[in-house]
Formats: C-alpha cells, sequence, structure tokens
C-alpha cells in the first residue's frame, strides 16, 4: 500500500473518531429535557391551571427506576420534564396527582404548607395547613419553590395498594393516588429553580443523589417570562 492510501485511511479513520467524540458531546449537552410552554394562549389576567405528577418510578427514559415528576401539557399530553414556562405575575392553579409511597419526614417543618393562596394544600378535596407525616403513609416528595417561600408536602399512597402505579408513567387517576391541589402567584421575570425536599434518592448516599440532583426528575425550573 502507497504511503498516501495509507495516510488517506489513518486520517478518515481519525475523522470518524472525531465525528464521535463530537457527536457524544453535543448529544450530551443536549440531554436537557423539554420545556412545557404554558404562556402561548395565555390572556392577561387568567390563571394558568397546570396538571402534574410524582411517580415511584418512572418506568421511561435514561433512568426508568428513579422517582420522577411529569407534568401534562397544555394540549393534553404528558411529557417527562420539570422545566415550565409560565407568565410572570399569574395565578397558578396546580392539581398535582401523588402516585408514590411515603415516609416519615426527617424534618417535621417540611410539613408545613407554606407560600401559597391560603396557606393550606387541598388534599383529596380537604384543606390541609399541616402534613403529620408520622401517621398514614408518611410523605412521598415535596414541591418547593426555596426563593418563593413555597413549600408542599405531598402525603404518599399505600405501597402495597392493589393498583398502585409501579410504572411506566404516566399513571392515571385509577390508581392509587393522592389528589394535592394549591394555588400560587408568579413573580416577575426569572427563573426559579423548584425540588423536592424529601431525600428519596433511594440508592444513593443519604437519599440526595441520583433523581434528587437530576433536572426532569426531582428537581426543575420555573420559567418566569414577561
Ligand atoms: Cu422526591
Amino acid at each position: 500500500m502507497s504511503r498516501g492510501a495509507r495516510l488517506g485511511i489513518v486520517t478518515v479513520m481519525l475523522l470518524a473518531v472525531l465525528g464521535l467524540v463530537i457527536g457524544t458531546v453535543m448529544a450530551f449537552l443536549r440531554s436537557s429535557p423539554a420545556t412545557v410552554d404554558f404562556t402561548a394562549n395565555h390572556r392577561p389576567g387568567q390563571p394558568v391551571d397546570m396538571t402534574v405528577q410524582t411517580v415511584g418510578s418512572v418506568g421511561i427514559d435514561a433512568h426508568p427506576t428513579w422517582v420522577s415528576y411529569l407534568v401534562q401539557a397544555p394540549n393534553g399530553r404528558w411529557v417527562h420534564t420539570t422545566l415550565w414556562q409560565l407568565p410572570a405575575h399569574t395565578l397558578v392553579n396546580v392539581s398535582l396527582y401523588e402516585y408514590d409511597s411515603g415516609s416519615p419526614l426527617r424534618n417535621p417543618e417540611i410539613g408545613l404548607i407554606m407560600g401559597v393562596n391560603g396557606g393550606a394544600e387541598l388534599l383529596n378535596g380537604k384543606p390541609v395547613p399541616l402534613v403529620d407525616a408520622t401517621g398514614g403513609n408518611g410523605v412521598a416528595h415535596t414541591f418547593s419553590i426555596p426563593t418563593l417561600g413555597v413549600n408542599i408536602p405531598l402525603p404518599g399512597v399505600d405501597g402495597s395498594a392493589k393498583n398502585f402505579c409501579a410504572g411506566p408513567a404516566p399513571c392515571t387517576p385509577n390508581q392509587e393516588h393522592n389528589l394535592i391541589q394549591f394555588s400560587f402567584t408568579t413573580p416577575g421575570p426569572g427563573q426559579y429553580p423548584w425540588q423536592c425536599f424529601v431525600p428519596c434518592g433511594l440508592g444513593f448516599l443519604y437519599g440526595n443523589g441520583g433523581p434528587m440532583q437530576t433536572i426532569g426528575y426531582m428537581d426543575g425550573f420555573l420559567k418566569v417570562v414577561a
């Protein structure tokens, strides 16, 4: 084989490797979950109604065994993401279907409902100002926006119930769940992180790794726009 031919083969091989590396890096950089937009058909002054769910094992995507949040897009489709685009200075009415089992809270203060209209959440239709996680099925997750002072504990369901949702998500309301409803008002434009404060990352150090550290699972952002 001539020197030129060998050089050609090596060059092609190097370019192939380079392409693979660039492709992998780009795929990694673009791996952030989708943003669901609640601003597109929003009329000023009107509230935004959102439906959200929490599941014990999502059954889809990169980490099927992980706990996760999902959100229903305005077109009704469930999306596996925690990035929500919302209009500024707007009332947001959240209906949250909680399908996961719970445990007692490490810190009972996290059972306190804070930062929402009326100072209470509706738990299966009844107003509750505090969730006592030492009773019942404990608390599965929280929905908390630290910068807005919002904290919503989500009571767990009976993990041994016949109709317990073991995934894949989305779970459906004929499966064992608690319906938690609350309203809060978005502030001015900005990115506001939200997260769960129950160390629910089973199999990770102190339960705080894995889904607790990954956008799309147990934390996300409110992308508030003018
Ligand atoms: Cu959680």
